[in-house]
Order: C-alpha cells, then structure tokens, then sequence
C-alpha cells in the first residue's frame, strides 16, 4: 500500500524517532508500505518520518549495475547506528522526497560503519562508500529530524528559498 509522503516544512520532519522495541508482522506490513511508497515515487531511499512514523527506521534501494532497481538490493534498516571510518569527505548531488524537485550537493563521510537489525531482528553490520555511503547518512538524517537542505551552502539555501516560494505558487494555481 503506497502510503502519504510528508514535504518540507511539515513539523513532523524535524522530530527526533525513537528507536523500534518490537519487530513484528505489523512493522514488516510498514516496511512493505515504505517499499512500495518509495518506488511509487522514484526513490531510492525513504525513512519512516517521511510517512509520518516516528520510529528509527529507513529503507535503500540504489541501482545496480545495469541501471535496473531490484528489489534483492533492498536493504531494510532498523535502529542503526553509523561510525564513520577515516576523516574523507565526499561530494555528492542530493536530492529528498520531502523536499521535491530540489536538488543540490553536500559533503559527506566518503566511508561508515552502520550496526542495525533486519526485519527479522538479526544484527547486521555493513560497510559502505560512496552513493551507499551517501544513501545512509541522508537517510539517518531524518531520524534526529534532519534534512539535506540543513547542509548545502549559503548560496544553495538562498536557491532553495527561492525553489520553495516558486513551488507554493505552482500549488496555489494547481
Ligand atoms: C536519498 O532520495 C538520497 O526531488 C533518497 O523530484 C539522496 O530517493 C540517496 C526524488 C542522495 C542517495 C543520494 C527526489 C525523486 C528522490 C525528488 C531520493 C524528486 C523525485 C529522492
Ligand atoms: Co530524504
């Protein structure tokens, strides 16, 4: 079931989640929900706040190789926790279902450990560079109430001002 995708500025974005207690059927069913949320939408990322559930959850789906988005790629994470490895920084366009149709770049850890649980509540570790990398600090962001547009430039934020009042009015004249 494709679920309501909440954009900036709804409050509800910038609540901190609390951390999940139970893994059960119910939030497997939520978990279905976000997938199919996310790929209604052409993301390949999504956290339960961009739904309006606060809980410490986030899903990724990047592309594989040949460009193609498969579901076996899917990685499901629950109460993670994010270390990164080294000082390297890296640079990268981003863009954010809650903030549509924005799109600037932000620098971030090159390289993370992430500890979480799958659906099934067994522990995971992962190792990740690049767009993964990128992919889960923008996406752990949303848990502590973050957006991406809290880390671009003056002058991005200047152009997100912008992009914003322009978007209220196509809305106003929809
Ligand atoms: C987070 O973002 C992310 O504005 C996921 O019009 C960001 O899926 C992961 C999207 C950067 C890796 C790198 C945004 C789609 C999707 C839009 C998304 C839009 C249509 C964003
Ligand atoms: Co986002």
């Amino acid at each position: 079931m494709k679920l309501d995708i909440l954009t900036y500025p709804n409050p509800i974005l910038f609540q901190k989640c609390n951390e999940v207690s139970v893994i059960d059927d119910d939030l497997r069913k939520f978990l279905d929900d976000m997938y199919d949320t996310m790929i209604a939408s052409n993301g390949i990322g999504l956290a339960a706040i961009q739904v309006g559930v606060n809980k410490r959850i986030f899903i990724i789906n990047l592309l594989n190789e040949e460009s193609i988005q498969d579901k076996k790629d899917l990685i499901e994470f629950i109460n993670p926790v994010i270390t990164p490895i080294g000082d390297a920084k890296q640079v990268y366009e981003e863009g954010c279902l809650s903030v549509p149709g924005f799109f600037e770049e932000v620098t971030r850890y090159d390289s993370i450990k992430v500890e979480y649980y799958d659906r099934f509540n067994n522990k995971k570790t992962l190792e990740a560079n690049g767009l993964l990398a990128v992919a889960i600090q923008h996406e752990n962001d949303h848990l502590d109430g973050h957006l991406f547009i809290e880390k671009i430039s003056f002058n991005a934020k200047k152009k997100f001002e912008k992009h914003y009042k322009e978007s209220k009015k196509r809305k106003k004249n929809k």
